[in-house]
Parts: structure tokens; C-alpha cells; sequence
């Protein structure tokens, strides 16, 4: 039992997943199942096949990106135990205690607004639309810390296409999960909620925007945004909003929740930039979670790709 377990998460460790569901479907013929079996689903269904998502489940990684850094990744332990999740509670430690009994299953997401496509999918439809990919990001909190990643998803540029949006569409808003009922502590939270955030739709069709189910080869631990996020390397973390249950496609910039809450100290755009302080405190340097010494912050966090995005604009004031 044990070696053919091993055996199994071997095959879809190693295997690229477009050869691995190849694999599969040769084993289906050789093993001979009716073709009754199959009827009613689509193609897209059978190349990924459906994973149930719970949370703490391994993934099936079909390839590790070229977008990753090389740069030593941070102990799970702190990804998972220093969070921002407010609707879980102001302190660091309090979303791994407080988000322990989150209901993330069944879970939909509602793709809506300027799309010639709009529709709601189950997070396991969601994630039958691209091979999943390994990411390892680095992530910078708009309060000095960072961390590195090896996030699980696919670029939100695959979905987005698949809505079609309209000429007219310019953004993207976002939304969270949010119900007091699971979330009691968000009554003390001190941001409005439910917690909202958007991106131009440029910068949201741009590779590096990822649609995120897990990191560490798992589904997403609650606290860190079970059982979808977003995750925007190049932007402050606030950015990447968890838990999501909306995207809407719109005319004009929508409102984000740390802009309403702080406008003078949180922006729109809040691209990773040393060279703009926090009206509180500098921008300039970063500790990793885990190390004593500070780093310099990069420009976009070091994401030097997304520069063309934002040619011609003064990031002073789009800050
Ligand atoms: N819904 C929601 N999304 C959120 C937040 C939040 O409080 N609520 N905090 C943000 C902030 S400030 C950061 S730094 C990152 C933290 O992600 P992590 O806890 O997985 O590291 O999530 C972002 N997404
Ligand atoms: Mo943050």
C-alpha cells in the first residue's frame, strides 16, 4: 500500500503533466474502459483530472516556472504562522488559530461585469483550465517583512480569456469571502470589509499575476487564502487578495479596501519601490521572515518585467 502510494505521487512529481495525462489515457485504453464511463465529459475534463479541493491536499505540480527565483525558499511554518488576514484578526499568529474550521468547500467564484462569457466556477472547474505550475515568488508586505514562496496556480490571464472581456473592460475588481458568521473577529478588523482589490486589466492579463490554489505542492492552508488567491509578485502583498469569491470586469478603477481605509498611505497601484516611503516608515530595506538582517527592497520587488506596464507614468504619485 505504502510503495504504490509512493509510486503514484512519484509519476505526477516527475512527469510533465501534459505526458503523465497522456500516460493516463493510454492506461484507460489498456485497461479498457468503457467509453460509457467517459460520456458527458468534456476534453478539458479529462486532461486535468478533477482534484478534490481540501485543504492540505497535494496538487498535482505539472511544471515548475521559469518565473521562480532561485533564492531559498522560507520555512512553511512561517508562511503559515505570520499572516495578514484580518478577517481572521489583526495579529500575525491569529489567522492559523482563527481560520483552523473555515468552510472553503463548496466554493465558487463569480467571473462577471464587461465579459461576453460570464460565469461561476467551482474552484475544481477553475483549476481544470491550465496545467498547474510551481512558482516560487518573493513577497514583500507593505510593512518591511518578505517572504519566498513556491505558490501553485496559473497565470489569471487563462481565465480572463476564457470570459472574453469587452473593449470597454479597463479593470479588474476583486472580492473576498466574508461572512461574520465564520469571521467573528472581523467585527475588530478596522479595514472595510469585505476586502476588495483590483488591477488594471494590462497588469492583470500580464503572465506574472498568478491565480493561486496551493503552495508546497498542497492546497492552500486556510490563513494564507484557501482555496484561491491572487498572488502579484511585484505588488505589495495587500495586493494579493485572498479567498476570492468575485471578479468583476469594469469600466473604471475600483475601490480597494487598504485605499479606502488610508489614502494617503496606500495606493492603487502600491508596485514594490524602494525609493517611495510609507508616509510611517521607509520603503527602502525588507527582513525575509526567518533571517536578522535586513535586504534592500527592489523595484518591483525585483520583477524588472512588468516595468513596460507602467512606461510614461510618474510612480511617485501612482504610488
Ligand atoms: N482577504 C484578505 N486578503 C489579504 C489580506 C487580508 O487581510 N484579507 N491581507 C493582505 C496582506 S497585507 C498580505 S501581506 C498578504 C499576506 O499573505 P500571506 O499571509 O499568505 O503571506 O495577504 C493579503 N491579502
Ligand atoms: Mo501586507
Amino acid at each position: 500500500m505504502l510503495i504504490k502510494k509512493a509510486a503514484e505521487i512519484r509519476v505526477s512529481e516527475i512527469t510533465p503533466q501534459w505526458l503523465y495525462v497522456n500516460r493516463r489515457r493510454f492506461l484507460t485504453g489498456v485497461l479498457g474502459v468503457t467509453a460509457g464511463a467517459l460520456a458527458g465529459r468534456t476534453l478539458k475534463e479529462l486532461a486535468w483530472p478533477m482534484q478534490k479541493v481540501q485543504a492540505g491536499s497535494k496538487l498535482n505540480v505539472a511544471q515548475k516556472s521559469a518565473f521562480s527565483t532561485g533564492e531559498a525558499v522560507t520555512p512553511y511554518d512561517n508562511v503559515t504562522h505570520y499572516n495578514n488576514f484580518y478577517e481572521f484578526g489583526t495579529e500575525k499568529e491569529a489567522p492559523a488559530e482563527k481560520a483552523k474550521n473555515f468552510r472553503t468547500s463548496p466554493w465558487s467564484v463569480k467571473v462577471s461585469g464587461l465579459v461576453d462569457k460570464p460565469r461561476t466556477y467551482s474552484v475544481e472547474e477553475l483549476m481544470q483550465l491550465a496545467p498547474l505550475e510551481e512558482r516560487i515568488y518573493r513577497h514583500r508586505c507593505v510593512e518591511g517583512w518578505s517572504i519566498v514562496v513556491p505558490w501553485v496556480g496559473f497565470s489569471l490571464s487563462v481565465l480572463l480569456k476564457e470570459v472574453a472581456p469587452q473593449a470597454k473592460a479597463k479593470f479588474v475588481a476583486f472580492e473576498s469571502f466574508y461572512d461574520l458568521g465564520q469571521m467573528p473577529e472581523a467585527r475588530h478588523a478596522g479595514i472595510p470589509l469585505p476586502y476588495v482589490e483590483g488591477l488594471r486589466l494590462d497588469e492583470a492579463m500580464h503572465p506574472l499575476a498568478l491565480l493561486c490554489f496551493g503552495m508546497y505542492g498542497q492546497t492552500l492552508p486556510n490563513q494564507d487564502g484557501a482555496p484561491v488567491r491572487m498572488v502579484l509578485p511585484w505588488k505589495y502583498g495587500f495586493k494579493s487578495i485572498k479567498s476570492l469569491v468575485k471578479i468583476k470586469l469594469v469600466e473604471k478603477q475600483p475601490p480597494t479596501t487598504w485605499n479606502l481605509s488610508s489614502p494617503n498611505e496606500y495606493g492603487f497601484y502600491s508596485n514594490v519601490n524602494p525609493t517611495v516611503d510609507h508616509p510611517r516608515w521607509s520603503q527602502a530595506k525588507e527582513r525575509r521572515l526567518g533571517e536578522f538582517f535586513r535586504r534592500p527592497t527592489l523595484m518591483f520587488n525585483g520583477y524588472d518585467q512588468v516595468a513596460s506596464l507602467y512606461s510614461g507614468m510618474d510612480l511617485r504619485k501612482n504610488f
